[in-house]
């Protein structure tokens, strides 16, 4: 009989409501499910948050003492989907108190701090996952098993991107995201991350980078109660400002330790671009490019094709592909960010059940976040910073 598995859930914003679609849907799409992850307690800071989030995502109750939560005996799993400058702190407590934990990325503000989440993730003995869902695309995935094939030969070069435009507008509010002491940083961490752990999950660990980061916005309208609204509400510029302390735009060059070379760039000013989250792969016997705007496909272009078909041609992911025996019965029917998070839970949940690590851990989480420390001291120092390990 397949188990239940009682969850906590710190944070009722965005990624609480991408978190508890994931729940519901997971055995759905995923049967027999590894096991089957039972909505128990939803946390915010914010009460009356948590007790509406607790009616509208399907938790049996809601709470504002994380640390009473925690404690409980019947809680299996910990999700942390609050704000960056809490991770630490949460993710430490549960792992202390033997729960199995899922956390958003960036994993914490700096290296230092995943450092110590790290840390104690590896002590504990329980299973851990940082939520880099954009790797579980079907066509990323398929991306990886075609290099892990060899079919595209030794990569010589990656080239990535994230460019968003929700952000471009400086009169859009002050979101979180704009903050150092909540955020540790800007494009690098919020955005840039997803790239490196592409980078880093596709090619391998990357040894050095040299990077240049900027500020083009450098102050914006202080945001009106409520929940972050991302840059979506009153964009008039009225009313009082306040700083913007972090970075929201990237370019760095990429060394990997395998001897390819690399890019990646991300932006908060890109108008036109939304969630131009990229990719392109040379190897040595053909190419992939993949951009997240159409996460259906996956473009591939092999050497060895025929001298009148050179060219990229276009994959739609569907059943024979990873994951897709839980999907849809047909490709091209389209998925989106959900199933993305779907496929992240139902991995977690088979990492639970095995006991097998799963990927991206806590120390991937760890690496990415000193590659995007590096990222910022390279920016700064304007020379090549090599990765610490
Ligand atoms: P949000 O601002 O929409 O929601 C955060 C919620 O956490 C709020 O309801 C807030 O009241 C609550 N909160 C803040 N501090 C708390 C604490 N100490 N204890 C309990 N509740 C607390 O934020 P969003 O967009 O959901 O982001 C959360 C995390 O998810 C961030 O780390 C962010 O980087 C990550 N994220 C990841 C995405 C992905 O694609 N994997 C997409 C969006 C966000
Ligand atoms: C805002 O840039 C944001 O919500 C990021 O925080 C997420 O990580 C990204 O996946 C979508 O955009």
């Amino acid at each position: 009989m397949t188990k239940t598995l009682n969850v906590a859930m710190i944070g009722g914003g965005f990624m609480g409501k991408a978190h508890a679609l994931a729940y519901a849907a997971m055995p759905m799409f995923f049967w027999p499910a590894p096991a089957i992850p039972h909505r128990k307690v939803l946390i915010d800071v914010n009460a009356d948050l948590a007790a509406e989030g607790a009616r509208r995502l399907g938790f049996d109750e809601s709470s504002s003492d994380w640390k009473a939560v925690i404690a409980r005996k019947d809680i299996d799993v910990v999700d942390i989907v609050t704000p960056n400058d809490s991770h630490a702190e949460l993710a430490i407590a549960a792992l202390e108190a033997g729960k199995h934990v899922i956390c958003e990325k960036p994993l914490a503000r700096t290296g230092a701090e995943a450092r110590t989440m790290a840390d104690a993730a590896q002590k504990s003995g329980v299973m851990h996952m940082v939520a880099f869902n954009y790797r579980r695309t079907p066509g990323v995935a398929m991306a990886k098993k075609l290099i892990e094939e060899g079919r595209i030969g030794t990569i010589l070069n990656f080239r990535g991107t994230y460019l968003q435009d929700w952000s471009a507008d400086p009169n859009g509010p002050l979101s979180w995201r704009f903050q150092k002491k909540i955020a540790g940083s800007g494009t690098v961490g919020d955005i840039g991350t997803h790239v490196v752990d592409f980078a880093r999950y596709l090619v391998g660990e990357i040894s050095a980078v040299n990077a240049m980061v900027h500020t083009y916005v450098k102050e914006r309208p202080l945001q009106s109660g409520g929940l972050d609204k991302l840059g979506a509400s009153d964009k008039s510029g009225a009313g009082p400002k306040a700083e913007v302390d972090v970075d929201d735009e990237m370019i760095t060059l990429l060394r990997f330790q395998n001897g390819a070379v690399g890019s990646i760039e991300a932006s908060r000013n890109a108008y036109g671009r939304n969630n131009f989250l990229t990719f392109e792969i040379h190897g040595t016997k053909g190419s992939i490019a993949f951009n997240y705007e159409r996460m259906d496909e996956l473009q591939v272009m092999f050497a060895d094709d025929p001298a009148d078909a050179r060219g990229f041609r276009t994959i739609y992911t569907g059943p024979n592909h990873p994951y897709g025996q839980g999907l849809w019965p047909i490709p091209a029917l389209g998925i989106g960010y959900g199933e993305t998070k779907i496929i992240e839970c139902y991995d977690f949940f088979k990492a639970i059940v095995s006991g097998q690590l799963p990927s991206p851990n806590f120390e991937d989480g760890y690496k990415v976040s000193a590659i995007a420390d590096a990222i910022i001291e390279s920016g700064s120092s304007e020379r090549w910073v090599q990765v610490a390990n």
